[in-house]
C-alpha cells in the first residue's frame, strides 16, 4: 500500500450546544481532516486534536505543522506493507500522539477496505452495536445508557447530588478533566456517596503518582484519560494502582495499534475500558465505534449519535441513538460511512495537499 499524497484540511463546524469543561466553553469545532491518497483511492481520517492547549499540548495548528514537516514526508510514496511498518517511520518524531493517529487509523481503514472487512471486523470486533454514553455540561439527554457530567472546583458536589436526587437510579459518572489537586482529596471523597460508576481524570495529566495517592483515599473508581498516551502509561498507570478503568481514545493515543495495546494490558490486568471522544465528525465517530467492539470495551463510550453535536453531520449515514441506548456498527467495508465530500468542501477554512 502506498500513500501517493495526503490533502489536510481544517472545516468549521458549529456545535448545536455549547461545550463546557473545566478549560472552558467551545461553540465552534474545527476539526483537522486528511483524505489519503492511497493505491489510487480516498481513504478519509480525522485528528482529535483541539483548538488550544489545554486538554493536550496538541493542537489543530501543531498537528498541521508535524504532519506536513515531519510525519508526512517519512510515509509519502513508500510502500508501507503494514501498520507496524507505518509506526516505525512515525517513531522518531517524539509525542504528537494526535497527529500519528489520523493517519494511522486512515491508514488502518484503508487496509480493512482493502481486506474487504468492515474496520471492526478487521480488528476483531465481537460485537454489532456498542453502548452509547453522553458528556454534558448542567442538561440531561434521554435514551443514553450513562451520563457523565463535566466537575470543575466549585461545579461538583452539589452538582452532582442535584443529579443524583432526580435521577437515583441513573448510570452515572464525572470528569474533571484535570481540574482538582490532591489536597482536594477530601472534597472529593464526598462524591463517594453519589455511586458513581467513575471519577474520570480528577489530576493533572502526568500525575501517576497523586492519582495513586488518591485513589487510597476515596472509593469511586478513578479513570484516566488524559495520563494515557501510551500503552507504557496505561502498563505504569496499574502498576502503580493509578486507576481502575482506562478511557481509550484512538486519536488520543496513536492510532488503533496503541490503543489494541492499550485494551489487552488492562484486560489482562482485570481492569475494564471504555472509548471516549473529542467532539468528533462522523469520520472520528466511525473508528471509535469500531475500536469499541473489542472485547474488553465493557463501559459505555462517549459515543454520542452525530445528531448531539451536528446540525448534519459530514458522513452518510450519520450515527444514530438505537435501542437500548446503543449505536449500529457501520457494516460496509472499511471505515463503513461515506464522507459527504460536498459538505465538507462547504466547510473547509484552510486546505493543502502534501505530494511526494
Ligand atoms: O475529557 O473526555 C473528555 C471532549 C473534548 C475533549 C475532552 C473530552 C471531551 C468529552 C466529550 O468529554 C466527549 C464526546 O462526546 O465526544
Ligand atoms: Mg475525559
Amino acid at each position: 500500500m502506498k500513500i501517493e499524497a495526503v490533502e489536510l484540511r481544517v472545516l468549521k463546524m458549529r456545535l448545536l450546544k455549547p461545550f463546557r469543561t473545566s478549560f472552558g466553553v467551545q461553540q465552534d469545532r474545527y476539526p483537522l481532516l486528511v483524505r489519503l491518497d492511497i493505491d489510487g483511492r480516498s481513504q478519509w481520517g480525522e485528528c482529535v486534536a483541539g483548538e488550544g492547549p489545554w486538554y493536550s499540548y496538541e493542537t489543530v495548528e501543531t498537528a498541521w505543522q508535524v504532519l506536513k514537516g515531519y510525519l508526512l514526508p517519512a510515509v509519502i510514496g513508500r510502500d508501507l506493507a503494514n501498520v507496524d511498518a507505518l509506526e516505525t517511520l512515525f517513531a522518531p518524531v517524539r509525542g504528537h500522539h494526535m497527529a500519528k493517529a489520523c493517519i494511522e487509523m486512515a491508514f488502518t481503514a484503508a487496509l480493512a477496505e482493502h481486506a474487504r472487512k468492515p474496520l471492526a471486523k478487521f480488528l476483531g470486533g465481537v460485537r454489532d452495536r456498542v453502548e452509547t454514553g453522553v458528556s454534558i455540561g448542567a442538561s440531561l439527554a434521554q435514551g443514553y445508557r450513562r451520563i457523565k457530567v463535566k466537575i470543575e472546583p466549585g461545579w461538583d458536589v452539589m452538582a452532582l447530588g442535584a443529579v443524583r436526587e432526580r435521577y437515583p437510579e441513573i448510570t452515572l459518572m464525572a470528569d474533571a478533566n484535570a481540574a482538582y489537586g490532591l489536597d482536594d482529596a477530601a472534597h472529593l471523597a464526598q462524591l463517594d456517596r453519589f455511586g458513581l460508576l467513575m471519577l474520570e481524570q480528577p489530576l493533572a495529566a502526568g500525575d501517576l503518582v497523586d492519582h495513586a495517592s488518591l485513589q487510597r483515599q476515596i472509593r469511586t473508581p478513578i479513570c484516566l484519560d488524559e495520563s494515557i498516551e501510551s500503552a507504557r502509561d496505561a502498563r505504569q498507570a496499574l502498576q502503580l494502582g493509578a486507576c481502575q478503568v482506562i478511557n481509550i481514545k484512538p486519536g488520543r493515543v496513536g492510532g488503533f495499534a496503541e490503543s489494541r495495546r492499550i485494551h489487552d494490558i488492562a484486560a489482562n490486568a482485570g481492569v475494564p475500558v471504555w472509548c471516549g471522544g473529542m467532539l468528533e465528525t462522523g469520520i472520528g465517530r466511525a473508528c471509535n465505534v469500531a475500536l469499541a467492539t473489542l472485547p474488553n470495551f465493557r463501559l459505555p463510550g462517549d459515543i454520542s449519535a452525530s445528531d448531539r453535536y451536528w446540525a448534519e453531520d459530514i458522513v452518510e449515514p450519520p450515527f444514530t441513538l438505537q435501542r437500548g441506548g446503543t449505536v449500529a456498527v457501520p457494516t460496509r467495508w472499511g471505515l463503513g460511512v461515506r464522507v459527504k465530500v460536498d459538505l465538507v468542501e462547504r466547510l473547509t477554512v484552510r486546505r493543502e495537499l502534501i505530494g511526494s
